[in-house]
């Protein structure tokens, strides 16, 4: 692809097209030889666009990002400001975190989409399908939060090495494709009660390494099949090769690394994969040690909740009355109710929740109308599934910083002149 692709702003591509979206971001991958213009050009327009100094620039692949709205933490982790969520539920794609435990594949595995190939084990009638295939056989649209495990890490006061994510990895975004038990149905179903649906990433593997140490391939329980779907589709546009275009494995209520980005293999297996992806990482391992097999895996989100705002860094709060709004959603469940807290958690006043309710997986808005004095307040909020599950106050330690769902540690302390 031509050079010329790049050369739009950050604050352009925001604006263009989806089509032109893909374009441009088919054409970074593509031009790993170019990457350093890529880079510098994406910073010259970084520092145009935003007031804060010093920002990483967006990496080549994801240079169709909004650089306003990112966090580049590291060329494989961007975070979502908590300023940018807006109050809209969804997600917009070039707003929404990124994670790459491998470089993302070649832009030339989306040049035909729907020539795609994913191979479907563990069933009667074990076979390849195209993507044009699974789009012939059933469509399903889910929305669902999307949420790195290590979401909320940054928040550990022990300070567990990983991305120090704060709220921002974590996305709530619109899936369409194929339910996975529509593929099973109709390849005979599934052989002799296997109880894991193990997906495997697309990724070039780094040669001279054993596959397993590196390759992103993860097992879930099987009941997780009920909702899951190979998704062609996000947010109304064909799914960015950044995201898992063209295929991708989306499991609802599971934690991002479950979500297979460029699926190329799903298989119903009687353990889980000996990928080291699963067996010793994503464990709520006791601080301290090593993860094993024996400690739980990152699989099923807990209910969760956050204020988006005001928040200490989107500028001074004046005293009066203010619009306290947040996201919230049960992980695996519905939401019930969103209580929410102006005195550091002393007592509790219920929020609405804001707009329509886009089903069990997604998250809902929340407000609260209050009035604020000046001075030093610390507000939270704790979510209640429709199972009763309620947020809980504290963090469950584990040495990777997972599944950080402490309605305290998500308190903010804001300042109100
Ligand atoms: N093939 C593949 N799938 C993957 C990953 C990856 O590196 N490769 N990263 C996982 C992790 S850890 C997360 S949090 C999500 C991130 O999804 P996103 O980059 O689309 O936001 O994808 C998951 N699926
Ligand atoms: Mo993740």
């Amino acid at each position: 692809m031509p050079l010329k692709q790049n050369q739009k702003t950050d604050g352009t591509a925001q604006l263009a097209s989806p089509r032109r979206r893909h374009l441009l971001a088919g054409s970074a991958v593509a031009m790993t030889a170019a990457g350093l213009a890529v880079f510098s050009r994406s910073a010259m327009a970084q520092a145009v666009v935003s007031t804060v100094p010093a920002a990483k620039p967006l990496p080549a692949y994801v240079n169709w990002k909004n650089p306003g709205a990112m966090i580049v933490h590291t060329s494989s982790t961007l975070e979502t400001k908590r300023s940018a969520f807006g109050t809209s539920i969804i997600t917009p794609t070039d707003q929404l975190y990124i994670r790459n435990n491998l470089p993302a594949p070649d832009a030339s595995i989306i040049a035909d989409r729907d020539e795609w190939i994913v191979s479907v084990e563990g069933v009667k009638h074990p076979r390849t399908l195209k993507v044009k295939d699974l789009k012939a056989m059933g469509l399903e649209t889910t929305v669902m939060v999307l949420q790195c495990s290590g979401n909320g890490r940054g928040l550990f006061p022990n300070k567990p090495s990983g991305t120090p994510w704060q709220v921002g990895a974590a996305g709530c975004v619109v899936w369409s494709g194929v339910p996975v038990r529509t593929v099973v149905d109709s390849l005979g179903g599934i052989n002799g009660g296997m109880p894991y649906m193990t997906g495997t990433g697309g990724e070039k593997l780094p040669e001279g390494i054993d596959p397993k140490s590196v390759m992103v391939e993860r097992s879930v329980p099987v009941k997780a099949m009920a909702d899951a779907l190979l998704a062609w589709e996000m947010n109304g546009e064909p799914i960015p090769l950044a995201h898992g275009g063209p295929l991708r494995l989306i499991v609802p209520g599971y934690t991002g690394v479950n979500n297979v980005k460029y699926i190329k293999r799903l298989a119903f297996t009687a353990e889980q994969t000996d990928a080291a992806i699963q067996k010793t990482g994503y464990r709520i391992s006791p601080p301290g040690q090593k993860g094993d097999p024996s400690h739980p895996s990152v699989w099923e989100m807990g209910p969760k909740s956050w204020i988006n705002s005001p928040a200490p860094d989107s500028g001074p709060v004046t005293a009066g009355p203010v619009q306290i709004k947040g996201v919230a959603f049960g992980g695996i469940n519905a939401v019930k109710s969103v209580d929410v807290s102006v005195d550091g958690g002393k007592t509790w006043l219920p929020a609405r929740l804001v707009g329509p309710d886009m089903g069990r997986y997604a998250w809902r808005q929340f407000v609260l109308p209050t009035t604020l004095q000046p001075g030093s307040h610390t507000i939270a909020c704790v979510v209640v599934d429709v199972e009763g599950n309620r947020q809980p106050e504290g963090r469950l330690e584990n040495a990777g910083g997972y599944n950080n769902t402490s309605w305290r540690d998500h308190a903010l302390t804001i300042n109100v002149v």
